[in-house]
């Protein structure tokens, strides 16, 4: 009964049962209308302040709820402690929250952007999948913030701004990815509801800031770490000659970085352990592979092109594994992967270039347009260890 869930906008753990619904205000069966309000507790928590029909309780396990005041049923359920408007059959339907995390300018903002844009138009049909935004806030944010930003105007990010500096909130984007999946009763759709946000970098700086991201990361059911290997010191001078480094005053490097993630999920209560080792499933990521591709010989699975499948190829994946495990050696990285093996049950390495390509001096996409690469692999393999999305074969 008692089946807690996490809201995938404050991620604050709630039950079933506690899920509240929202009047839809229109005219009721009575000819009364409840009045519209500004939402005091969506205004303080997610820093809406638009006039809405009034919140009441009742049995939130139900799709729909019959309002006190005017009578009319609303199918708009509401989290009990953030009073934002739940996706459509949550709690019902699976829910996974991924948290992306990485220090400045690893450049998280521009591979979120990418990877939902690939998720949405080209891997979604690969998988005969579809992801769509779950709710208008999302889907306006996400155009208007990231896609027009990178896609229609050619521009990189300023920097994200930091959670304190943003009223102690992270805004989420939260989406519905369903796959078909065969069964007993033929091809049915299984949906996920996929919460991501991005932290700003100097987020795991300060301990103020790193408390509201504890929330986050604890919550997670899986985990985006995106590592800039132009940050490591083993790394920058193997970087492709005219590649722009990035500064690194005030910067944690990927190792200190990782160090305090690690820590910070140890110490989190009631946290999952196996054997004194995290488990929620770490993706370590590498960005801007693109820098290094002039090293990597021809056979290299970093310079692969895999054929588009409908399931997450597991071989490919171990094969790139194995390979971000050896330039780790070059990279004088090698630290890196000890802490992963000390501290975490499950983890993969993956290589990714959002852009395909070294962006502009004057900080625009490079002539040659956006060319995504392998940017939705990590993700792909965090759904396929849930069984969100099917893999081939067995693995190991
Ligand atoms: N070469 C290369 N540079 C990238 C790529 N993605 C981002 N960058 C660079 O990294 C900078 C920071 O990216 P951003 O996403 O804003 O970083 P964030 O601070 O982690 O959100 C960008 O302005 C680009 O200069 C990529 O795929 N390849
Ligand atoms: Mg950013
Ligand atoms: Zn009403
Ligand atoms: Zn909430």
């Amino acid at each position: 009964m008692a089946r807690r869930l996490t809201c995938p906008y404050c991620y604050e753990s709630i039950s079933a049962s506690g899920i509240r619904f929202r009047c839809h205000s229109r005219l009721g069966p009575t000819q009364k209308r409840c009045e519209r309000r500004r939402d005091p507790v969506l205004a303080e928590r997610m820093g809406q302040r638009a006039e809405i029909g009034p919140e009441f309780a009742a049995d939130g396990r139900r799709r729909s709820a019959v309002c006190p005041d005017c009578e009319s049923e609303t199918t708009f359920r509401i989290c009990p402690v953030c009073h934002m408007t739940l996706p459509v059959e949550f709690g019902m339907v699976d829910s996974r929250l991924i948290a992306m995390v990485g220090a400045k300018a690893t450049g998280k903002t521009v591979y979120m952007t990418v990877l939902l844009h690939e998720m949405m138009n080209r891997v979604g049909g690969e998988f005969g999948a579809c992801m769509l935004a779950a709710d208008d806030l999302t889907m306006m944010r996400f155009v208007s913030e990231y896609q027009d930003h990178l896609y229609r105007d050619g521009r990189m990010f300023l920097g994200t701004r930091t959670a304190v500096a943003n009223d102690n909130r992270i805004d989420p984007l939260v989406f519905r990815f369903g796959v078909r999946r065969r069964g007993l009763l033929g091809e049915r759709p299984r949906h996920t509801v996929l919460s991501f946000f991005d932290t700003a970098g100097e987020d795991f700086n300060s301990r103020d800031s790193m408390e509201i991201n504890t929330r986050y990361l604890s919550h997670a059911d899986g985990i985006i770490l995106l590592l800039d290997p132009l940050q490591m010191p083993g790394a920058r001078p193997w970087a492709a000659p005219g590649t722009a480094l990035p500064g690194t005053d005030g910067v944690d490097s990927p190792l200190n970085v990782l160090g305090r993630i690690t820590n910070m999920l140890h110490a989190r209560p009631g946290g999952h352990r196996r054997g004194g080792k995290v488990t929620t499933p770490l993706a370590v990521v590498f960005s801007k592979m693109d820098a290094f591709w002039h090293l990597l010989d021809r056979g290299s699975p970093l310079r692969r092109h895999p054929e588009p499948g409908s399931r997450f190829d597991v071989q490919d994946s171990l094969d790139v594994h194995e390979e971000v495990r050896h330039l780790l050696k070059d990279w004088d990285g090698m630290a890196i992967d000890r802490i992963l093996d000390n501290n975490f049950a499950r983890h993969r390495y993956f290589g990714v270039s959002a852009l395909g390509h070294g962006p502009t001096p004057d900080a625009r996409v490079a002539p040659t347009g956006i060319q995504p690469y392998r940017v939705a692999d990590p993700l792909l393999w965090l759904l396929s260890e849930t069984g969100s999305v099917p893999r081939t074969g067995r693995e190991r």
